[in-house]
């Protein structure tokens, strides 16, 4: 059997109709790919504004008649219960719970958010009958691993899961909400929010699919009306400025990895740092790159923090040391300073001592 994965998808009524879109586009996608079952691991509605009507009239829609949707609360709505709606193909599951999906013989554990708790705690109960990779968790909080790229907009900690509950307790494979940036661990899956909440999700929306006979996560994107990019560049005083910021333009528009269709979903913020001759130049240049694009709320790039270089000595300076800053063997794990992170701290040093 498959069955389809999501979380975060923050429902908040007549405010937001693009995140009931982006829900209903995985119902459609998941009946389409034979899925049964539709899994929501927590802030299916956000915190502000809770209407159930419209997510209700999603479910009871003819079409989805083969899907089951199975919601566990996250922190954003840890008081829904099963008692708040009235779909007969809902299901919302409020206290720890242990069943089967399917005749494979496989256990899912879904583990309703508790603020103070931590994963490990809720699973205990369980312990002595969970078999070893037979089982998934799904539940909703934070996992270290994912979580090096701190989200700044819940500092904290959220029902952690940790390597030591992983060992413990051996999950085949854990499905997690809260995290909003997808994220594919060795075991541990983070869907993603399902559309953006803002500019900081940036790129495709996807959504998980499971294939309970062979245990394969495959993942699937959400079509939304809208794709964030937010893109930094640092300029160098090279010789040739203009050169080397269409080569970093260029990188980074091929890693968006989006087919022409999308180009006019795209709606990107353009942040420009560092240390140009031609402050001018460099504007323009990025006008032309992205003229294809809309810019996030009709702005142009931001150039306030693009100082004037206007000393050869340190421009040379600046334009040897970002190549032996390329040349060094820098980690590229998530959460490490990137090549841009580490020149524009090198930039400071040349020319603001
Ligand atoms: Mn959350």
């Amino acid at each position: 059997m498959k069955i389809a994965f999501t979380a975060d998808v923050h429902l908040a009524g007549s405010e937001h109709p693009d995140r009931l879109a982006a829900l209903e586009d995985i119902l459609v996608q998941a009946s389409e790919r034979g899925a049964e079952k539709v899994v929501v691991a927590g802030d299916l509605f956000d915190a502000s504004r809770r209407v159930y009507s419209d997510f209700e009239a999603l479910c009871d829609q003819p079409r989805f008649e083969c899907l089951e949707i199975y919601v566990i609360p996250g922190n954003h709505d840890w008081d829904i219960t099963p008692e708040d709606f009235t779909p007969a193909r809902l299901r919302v599951i409020a206290e720890p719970q242990l069943m089967q999906l399917d005749d494979t013989g496989l256990d899912f554990l879904f583990v309703p958010y508790v603020q103070d708790r931590a994963m490990g705690e809720e699973i205990a109960p369980f312990a002595n009958k969970l078999s070893a990779n037979r089982w998934i968790l799904i539940g909703h909080g934070d996992w270290g691993e994912a979580l090096r790229s701190p989200n700044p907009y819940e500092p904290g900690t959220y029902m952690p899961l940790t390597r030591l509950d992983i060992e413990t307790y051996q999950p085949a494979i854990a499905f997690l909400g809260h995290i909003h940036k997808p994220f594919d661990g060795q075991k541990v899956h983070y869907p993603g929010s399902p559309y953006p909440l803002n500019i900081s999700e940036v790129g495709h929306r996807r959504f998980l699919i499971l294939d309970t006979h062979t245990l394969a996560v495959e993942s699937s994107t959400v079509n939304t009306d809208v794709i964030y990019f937010d893109e930094r560049f640092v300029v160098v005083p090279v010789q040739d400025e203009v050169v080397y910021l269409r080569d970093k333009i260029s990188e980074r528009l091929a890693g968006w990895n989006i087919t022409d269709d999308d180009k006019q979903k795209v709606q990107v913020r353009l942040r420009v740092t560092g240390y140009s001759s031609d402050r001018s130049r460099v504007a323009r240049v990025l006008e032309e790159a992205f003229s294809s694009f809309h810019l996030y709320r009709g702005e142009g790039a931001d150039l306030s923090d693009l100082r004037v270089s206007r000393d050869v000595g340190r421009e040379s300076i600046a334009e040897r040391t970002g190549v032996k800053i390329g040349d060094l063997d820098w980690p590229a794990r998530p959460g490490e300073p990137t090549y841009d992170d580490i020149l524009l701290e090198a930039l400071r040093l040349i020319y603001e001592t």
